[in-house]
């Protein structure tokens, strides 16, 4: 049996048909598209869209927005559903490489199909072409390659089946998933072919929940019956694995003490007995001096970022192992670790079982202390009373205390994610969703729309800094045309609090990081931008209202739960006043030479903290 179809049309008959399964339950793998139509895909991808609506498309203002989106929305779903994601050539597409980066650091599956210049040459160079003098095969689609876990060009409308085959094999393997690119050249998308039945009949890509080396299995049962100190570190493998009920039984049972990545924050609620918080750089103080002290980290998921790592300064235990548990083979040697290669929920499942480990009591005890200690510190920044301009702690306070427990906060850059990591109180798995892999400004509000499309039942809050929002707030359009409702708070400090901040701990003076007017004289003065935030949510149809009171704050919260679409909340914070650091270090190298005397001064604290840092860990 064969289907004469266009390449576009046989591609999108194909997203339709494909399914993913794990543990026995089945869904479709692409809830649908989004795209921008130019001349590179409308009479190509758009005629095959519009000629197949039982595939749902969605029309997007920014070509990186959508794919934040898309990544956004395979988070939310655990990477079990995905987006394609279809652009025009040239701006169009290059548009998308910021997105497929920001997709495939944190390993989520999104499908790219950018069109791309005549494969025939024959009216070369088509509008938007960047000519190469050296070689013709060549387009800035190629630029997508080192961002991509994989990239392909259909030259020929049957190579598609084999393309799609392996772009569909990267998208739904844990371990290689990220942004699968797929270049349409425009002259090949409208060509017809003979596609065979088979690829376009449905089919089913099992998720594996692999195992791991049993013999090694038994060494790492081996090492903790010998550890004295053991630390968990959960990431996100956590958390896509839905390993996260049986970790929190894991934990309960053996004392052992967990932190948690960016990515993997959520993997217990903030209330379990072992839940010490953040790990690293934005880490709570008992996950820091725990990490210190630690004989044996259990690393579960994650890749060992320098956040989470403390810049190869958190593990100071001169006798410290680490037995890392990752369906990357990649991640799981890290730190010249004991390796568990597997998904998470089944390589616990499995230690589990050949282990009756049990903490001693004294660091229980300690470990609990710590905890406490933690709550009561949260406890008194969400009550700072600070200002006005309140501060950014009490705002997440404010707005942790409204969300229930299934609603999502969704962040992505600025000083907002420290403080998250370490103050945001997780009731639930999916009640965090933070994009620090690539921390990319923008994503907050194309992201927190990908997050509500996966889950509309659960109430979306983005934190966006003013940063951030001037970045990419369009996609507030896409929300309101979709109806699917937003809350967003966006954090008014008149720049970039973060690297202001950064800035002047490296002993500078914070150049170009405050959102000042340019006076008559040529010099930055003190009065701030006019930016009118409320005015701009307004005119892209959202609610909007501006507070600066923590009373005006919650009663603004209030307020947004009673409208049905997207609210804006805009909320002016101390830019000065910041989340404190709890005794951990992130390496930023300070100039060697310099007359200034705050930088020589911070080029000795570098100096001195660099001594810290261990090669392998
Ligand atoms: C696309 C992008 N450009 C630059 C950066 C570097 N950067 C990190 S945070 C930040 C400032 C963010 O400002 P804002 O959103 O206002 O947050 P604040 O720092 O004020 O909390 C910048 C420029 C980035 N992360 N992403
Ligand atoms: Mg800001």
């Amino acid at each position: 049996m064969i289907q004469r179809l266009t390449m576009a049309q046989a591609l999108v008959k194909f997203l339709e048909s494909q399914y993913v399964c794990r543990d026995g339950t089945q869904q479709r793998f692409f809830a649908g598209c989004f795209g921008i139509f130019g001349h590179g895909n409308v009479a190509g991808m758009g005629q095959a869209l519009e000629e197949i609506p039982s595939f749902p498309y969605y029309l997007v203002r920014n070509e990186q927005a959508m794919v934040h989106t898309a990544a956004a929305f395979a988070k939310a779903s655990n990477r079990l559903r995905a987006f394609a994601c279809t652009s025009s050539i040239g701006p169009g597409a290059t548009n998308m490489i910021t997105g497929a980066a920001t997709a495939t650091v944190n390993r989520l599956p999104v499908l790219l199909l950018p069109g791309d210049i005549f494969a025939k040459r024959t009216a070369v160079p088509v509008l938007q072409q960047l000519e190469s003098s050296s070689s013709q095969d060549i387009s800035v689609n190629d630029c997508f390659r080192p961002v991509a876990r994989y990239w392909d060009r259909i030259q020929r409308p049957e190579q598609l089946i084999s393309a799609m085959l392996e772009a569909m094999r990267v998208l739904t393997s844990p371990a290689e998933t990220g942004a699968a690119v797929v270049c349409l050249p425009q002259d090949v998308q409208p060509e017809a072919f003979d596609f065979p039945a088979e690829f376009l009949q449905k089919r089913v890509w099992t998720v594996p929940r692999q195992r791991c080396d049993q013999s090694l299995l038994r060494e790492a049962a081996g090492w903790l019956a010998a550890s004295r100190k053991p630390l968990i570190i959960a990431g996100g493998g956590v958390i896509f694995s839905e390993a996260t009920d049986l970790l929190a039984q894991f934990a309960a049972s053996t004392g052992i003490p967990v932190v948690e990545t960016q990515a993997g924050k959520g993997s217990l609620p903030f209330d379990h007995p072992q839940a010490l918080g953040a790990a690293g750089v934005t880490g709570t103080e008992g996950a820091t001096i725990l990490a210190r002290e630690a004989d044996l980290i259990i690393g579960i998921g994650t890749r060992y970022s320098d956040f989470t790592t403390a810049s190869r300064t958190a593990f100071q235990n001169p006798h410290v192992r680490f037995v890392n548990i990752n369906v990357a083979e990649f991640d799981a040697y890290k730190n010249s670790a004991l390796p568990l290669i597997g998904d998470a929920r089944a390589v616990l499942e499995e230690l589990r079982a050949l282990s009756q480990y049990r903490v001693d009591e004294e660091y229980r005890q300690k470990a609990a202390r710590l905890k406490d200690a933690w709550e009561s510190e949260v406890d008194r920044i969400y009550s700072l009373r600070h200002g006005p301009p309140i501060s950014q702690g009490e705002v997440i306070g404010a707005v942790n205390s409204f969300a229930g427990p299934k609603d999502v906060v969704v962040c992505a850059a600025g000083s907002m994610p420290g403080d998250l990591h370490k103050l945001w109180r997780a009731r639930d798995p999916k009640g965090y969703h933070m994009e620090y892999g690539y921390s990319c400004m923008g994503y907050e509000i194309a992201g927190g729309l990908g997050v509500k499309m996966a889950a509309p039942e659960r109430e979306v809050f983005v934190l966006v800094g003013d940063g951030s929002y001037l970045m990419m707030a369009q996609e507030i359009g896409t929300s309101i045309q979709e109806n699917f409702k937003l809350n967003i708070v966006l954090v008014e400090n008149h720049g970039f609090s973060s690297i202001g901040g950064l800035s002047r701990a490296c002993g500078n003076k914070g150049m170009g990081t405050e959102y000042r007017m340019r006076g008559p004289d040529g010099s930055l003065a003190a009065s701030a931008v006019p930016i009118d935030y409320v005015a701009n949510a307004e005119s892209l149809g959202a609610r909007a209202c501006k507070v600066r009171t923590r009373e005006e704050l919650e009663a603004a919260l209030h307020e947004m739960a009673r409208h049905p679409s997207t609210t804006v909340i805009v909320v002016e914070t101390d830019y000065h006043q910041h989340v404190p650091s709890y005794g951990s270090w992130w390496e930023v190298p300070i100039a060697e030479v310099s007359e200034s005397e705050s930088v020589q001064g911070a080029r000795e604290r570098y100096v001195e903290a660099k001594r810290r840092q261990k090669t392998l860990v």
